[in-house]
Formats: structure tokens, sequence, C-alpha cells
């Protein structure tokens, strides 16, 4: 076992900060209750604006960058393909990225918006209705996408450009932070990454297995208890330890390949065979809406809820800024798994194939699945939201899969294509895990530490899943991925400045589109190195 190449600092630190955390959340679950949602009320309340603000920013930041000089960078030799086609691109960034999570909220989003509707709109309203079948698409939409794409630039660009075989946040603050990115400081950075990540894939997991749970209880008559639960996680750890075991390119990508064809087989399915026109009308009508207001949607902060005389809905806190700091928590990992998928592509293509594609699959997830749902309470077929309201959220996700056309196989397909996403979020996440504690990365990271990883993603959870507080440490990751807006400032920064820096170093720079303020800040750049050629 090579033990040389382990980041000790990173790798005690943050185990010890999970281990640190999950202890006191078992021997004093509701005082450690009680304290982190506290701190979470204060952040989502008071900051919450910090989030909204960081997704807008970030989001014109990167169509600026595309369309930029640096832009054009390549990720890797001028000649070089891309390492992965299109579509297995494509499929492994949006099988990383998104997990089971997508069909638990593809399919039942809509239910509490319409039960609890924005810009305080009567419940169960036409209008409610209108944003219900909107808002879902915007909260896994290109802000969403922005938030995951951004680190991958910095990473990407130290990774394959600069040739550091390094695959870590620490290191691509470093242009901006310098040396002290070797010291505690970037230690620091990169354990909160990873306590954000695995306390993130923590909500993942508490969604996706009760959900695999009813589909398997639908469909052996097992009821639904810990012992079953306990059975998928294991299952799903299996598969994942597996694939992360095999590596990239024979574990990681057949499985998101499958996810893929499964993916769009069910698509496909609901699409054809359920209410085709009224998916296609109600999709097309609310990316309608959502273009329409858009920045209504991205700044909307309840500000008149405080006071007395207006009802506050907690609409903001509860759902957009919660997703904006749930997408932080994972864009680190994702933006180091799209670093590594990426060379031999453009930044630029990089850029706009993340946000595209990845919105692309969320719309249609929401569109067909969600207006499927939809359409069933509408048209009084079935009646979902009474049936929710009863029974819960996974339970109702797999009725609504139960009424369509097959129903038993579809049931089957939906449970596995469940356990796949789950599998592929995180092979891909126990992947990066074991890539940041390493203070070197050629070709892949150790296979023992890879599997290190995979179980303490899943042990964790489910230590806390038997004696409760799983609810506990999601709130905790998200609040304690907060100081993550500082480094995805930092990691714009760097980006900027180190890419900048080499076109300027690079001949014939100046024929290329540089934007007129770019243009400026080139020349003294290009100025300061005349003057060190000079001293030189
Ligand atoms: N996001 C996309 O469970 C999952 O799907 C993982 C969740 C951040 C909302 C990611």
């Amino acid at each position: 076992m090579r033990t040389r190449i382990i980041d000790w600092p990173t790798f005690i630190g943050a185990f010890l900060l999970l281990v640190g955390v999950t202890i006191p959340l078992v021997l004093f679950p509701d005082a450690g209750k009680e304290f982190v949602d506290k701190a979470n009320a204060l952040m989502t309340g008071n900051f919450g604006v910090l989030y909204l603000v960081m997704g807008l920013i970030v989001f014109f930041f990167l169509i600026y960058v595309a369309f930029s000089a640096n832009g054009h960078v390549k990720l890797g030799a001028e000649d070089e393909k891309p390492e992965f086609n299109t579509f297995s691109w494509a499929a492994m960034l949006f099988a990383a990225g998104i997990g089971s999570s997508i069909l638990y909220w593809a399919v039942i989003e809509w239910a509490y918006y319409y039960q609890g509707p924005p810009f305080g709109l009567e419940p169960e309203s036409k209008e409610a209705i209108q944003w219900s079948t909107a808002y879902g698409i915007f909260h896994w939409g290109p802000i969403a996408w922005a938030i995951y794409t951004l680190p991958a630039l910095p990473i990407a660009y130290f990774y394959y450009v600069r040739k550091k075989p390094v695959l870590k946040i620490s290191e691509a603050c470093r242009p901006v932070l310098g040396r002290a990115v070797d010291g505690p400081i970037g230690n620091i950075i990169d354990i909160l990454f990873m306590f954000g990540l695995l306390g993130g894939a923590g909500t993942t997991l508490a969604l996706g297995t009760p959900m695999i749970a009813e589909g398997i209880s639908e469909l052996t008559g097992i009821g639904v208890n810990l012992g079953l639960q306990t059975f998928i996680l294991i299952l799903c750890t299996t598969i994942f330890a597996i694939s992360a075991y095999s590596g990239l390119k024979k574990g990681i990508k057949i499985l998101s390949d499958i996810n893929l064809w499964l993916a769009l087989f069910l698509l496909g399915f609901v699409f054809l065979l359920g209410p085709t026109r009224f998916i296609t009308e109600t999709t097309t009508n609310s990316l309608g809406i959502l273009l329409d207001n858009f920045f209504k949607m991205a700044t909307w902060t309840e500000p008149f809820g405080n006071f007395a005389q207006f009802e506050e809905t907690e609409f903001p806190e509860t759902w957009t800024v919660f997703y904006w700091a749930w997408w932080l928590v994972y864009a680190p990992f994702v933006g180091l798994f799209v670093a590594r998928i990426s060379r031999g592509r453009t930044i630029r293509q990089m850029i706009l194939g993340t946000m595209i594609y990845g919105t692309l699959g969320c719309v249609l997830f929401f569109g067909i699945m969600g207006n499927f749902g939809l359409y069933l309470q509408l048209s009084g077929s079935y009646d979902v939201i009474g049936f929710m309201n009863e029974n819960g959220a996974p339970a109702t996700i797999i009725q609504i899969i139960n009424q369509l056309p097959l129903a038993k196989f579809m049931v089957l397909i939906f449970t596995v294509l469940a356990i796949i996403f789950l599998a592929t979020t995180f092979d891909s996440s126990s992947y990066i895990l074991s890539a940041v504690v390493q203070k070197e990365v050629e070709g892949e990271p150790l296979r023992w530490n890879r599997l290190f990883w995979a179980f303490a993603l899943c042990l964790l959870p489910l230590v806390l899943m038997f004696l409760g507080g799983l609810g506990t440490l999601q709130t905790a990751s998200i609040v304690g991925g907060f100081p993550l807006i500082i480094i995805m400032f930092l990691l714009a920064w760097s980006f900027m400045k180190a890419s900048t820096q080499d076109i300027v170093a690079s001949e014939g720079y100046e024929e290329k589109t540089i934007h007129i303020n770019r243009k400026r800040i080139l020349e003294k750049l290009r100025r300061k190195k005349q003057d060190s050629d000079k001293n030189d």
C-alpha cells in the first residue's frame, strides 16, 4: 500500500470533522438538532440573499467567460481530441451531478408548490398550478448548473493546461492565495468541501432510500422497514464501490451509459404512452413562464414577510436558497469531476455543454415526469395530493409510476434507475474524495483510498439513519457549506488571473477576439511581462 502520496492532514482532518459532528448527534440528538436548526434559520434567513446574488453572478460570469478569449483555451494539446465522446461525456456529467433526487423531485415537486405556491398566491389556484410547473425547472435549471460548472474552470485549467497533477479545490485557489494553499488554509478549504459533500450526499441518501424501498415494497409486497432500507443501502454501496474500484473508464463510464439509456427509456415511455399533448403544452408553457420571470424568480427574497400584516411563506428560504446551497455543496465535486473528464475540450465547450445538457436533462425529467403526475391530479384519474398528505412523498412517487401502462414493469424500471442514479453519483463522489486527499493524482487515485471513501460516504448516513439525526447532518452540511460562497469567488478569480496571464504570454493573443475591458487588462499584463523580460 503506497501511503506517501496521501495528504494526511486533509485525510485525517476531514474524517475527524465528520466523526466529530456525528458522535454528538448520536449522543445528543435533540440538542444537536436544535442547535443546527437555529444555525440554519440564522443562515438562510439572514444570508439567503447572498446565495441568490451568488447564483446570478456565477451565471453571468460563465456566459461572459464562454464568449471571451479565456473561453477559447483548450484543455490539453492544440490538436488533442476529446478523451470521451460527447454522448458519454454528457452522460457522465449528468449521472455524476444528478442523483436519485431527480427521480424524487421531478415527479413530486409540483405538488408542494401547488399546495404552497410562491408570491402569496392562493394554494391550488390556477396561478399556483402554472408556477408549480415552472419552479421545479428553475431550481434545476441554468443558474443551478452554472453553480456546478464554475469550479471546473480553474481545476481543469491547472490539471490540463498547466499540467499540475493535483485534483484539489485548494490547488485551484493558488493563483490568488499563493503559498498559503500549502498550509492550513489549503487544508481547511479541502476539508470544508469534503464535509459539505458528505453531508450533501447524506441528503441524497435520505431522499433516495425510502423511495427505492417503496418501489421494492410495491414489487415484492415486503413492508418498508429499517431492514429493507439497510439492505438497499448495502446494495447501492456494493454497486458504487465496485464501480469506483474499477475506475473511471471501466466502472463509472459504463454505469453512466446504462443510466442514460434507462433514463431515456423511462422518459420516452411516459411521454409517448402518457398524456403526450398535455406534457408538451405544459412544458412549453412553463418554459415561457420561466423565461419571462427569470429575474423575478432569481431575486425573490420575500422582503415584507417579516411584517405582521403580511403572511410569511418562507418559500425562498425553504426552496431557492436551500437548493442553491445544496447545489453549492456538490459543486466543487462536480467541478472536479467535470474537469477530470473534459480533456481535449475547450473551456467554452465545457461551460456551454454543462449548462445546456444539464438543464436540458432536468427540463425533460420535470416536464415529462412532473406533468404526468399533475395530469393525474387535474384529470381526476388519481388523487396525488390526497394520497401524499396521507402517506408521504416516497410512497406517492411510486404510486404515480404505478398508474402507467405496464405498471409493475415500470415501477421496476424506475426503482432500478433510482439505484443506478444513486450509485453513479456516489461512485464519482468517492472517486473525487479520494483524489482530494492525495498530493498527486497521476491517472487514478489509489484503489484502497477510493474504497475507503466509498464506505465512509455510506456508513455515516447509515449510522445516523438508524439512530436518528440524518436530517441534522444534512442541515449541518448546508450550513457548513456556507464558506463555499467565498471559495467560489476565489475560484473564479484564480481562473481569470491564471488564464489571462497565459494568454498574454502566448504568441498572437492580440488576434483573438477580446472583450474591450479585457483588452486594457491584457495590455497592462503585457507591459508587465515586457518589463520582466527586460530585467531577465
Ligand atoms: N442536487 C442536484 O441527489 C442528487 O440528485 C444529487 C442534488 C444538488 C439538487 C444532487
